[in-house]
């Protein structure tokens, strides 16, 4: 794991990380699900393949999870304590920067709820999902910084944005330089 860039942001630590999600030592990762928790490819197929079954397990009993909200779960054999689920949109269904900010806003929300310190984000439906990278990556930095700046009493001190391809980790870096 690379570390592209470290800053404060309104007393938030933000880093910016070159390397896997499922590698994390933060509190809690979060993972790109799809509405149905199905862990297939992408950090969902990562998450499970480190994490182990009991991931998808627990994930079966909540089962169904609208678009933009999110949920959370043990994190198996992972370093984090919790894996937070969120379901971004698939590009070209419509409502698509509104449904990402709303996905990115329910993890940090459920992070919050639990009273976290620390958690690293992936570039939620940027992969399989089909959400432009250079478009995805300016609405999951504008809205993690516009939580920060409405939540100033948040227990969440500490923000990585986490990706395996560096072009993304590239345009996280260029959006917090
Ligand atoms: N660590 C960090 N970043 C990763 C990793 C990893 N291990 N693997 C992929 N990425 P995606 P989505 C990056 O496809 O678009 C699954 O099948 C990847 O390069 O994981 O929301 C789910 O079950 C991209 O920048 O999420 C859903 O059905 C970003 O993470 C569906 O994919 C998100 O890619 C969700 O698709």
């Amino acid at each position: 794991m690379k570390v592209l860039l470290e800053k404060n942001y309104n007393g938030v630590k933000i880093k910016v990380i070159h390397g896997d999600i499922t590698d994390e030592c933060t509190e809690a990762i979060v993972n790109a699900a799809n509405s149905s928790l199905q862990h297939g490819g992408g950090v969902a197929g990562a998450i499970v393949k480190k994490g182990g079954t009991i991931i998808q397990e627990e994930s079966n009993r909540i089962g169904y999870v609208p678009t933009g909200k999110a949920v959370y779960t043990s994190a198996g054999n992972l370093k984090a304590k919790y894996v937070i689920h969120t379901v971004g949109p698939i590009w070209g269904e419509g409502n698509e920067e509104e449904k990402l900010r709303s996905a990115i806003r329910s993890a940090l929300e459920v992070a919050e709820r639990l009273k976290l310190k620390s958690i690293a984000l992936p570039a939620v439906s940027t992969g399989v999902f089909g959400y432009p990278k250079e478009l995805g990556v300016k609405v999951i930095a504008d809205e993690v910084q516009k939580y920060i700046d409405s939540h100033p009493e948040t227990t969440i001190r500490e923000i990585h944005f986490t990706n395996i391809d560096k072009l993304t980790s590239e345009l996280f870096y260029n959006e917090f330089k």
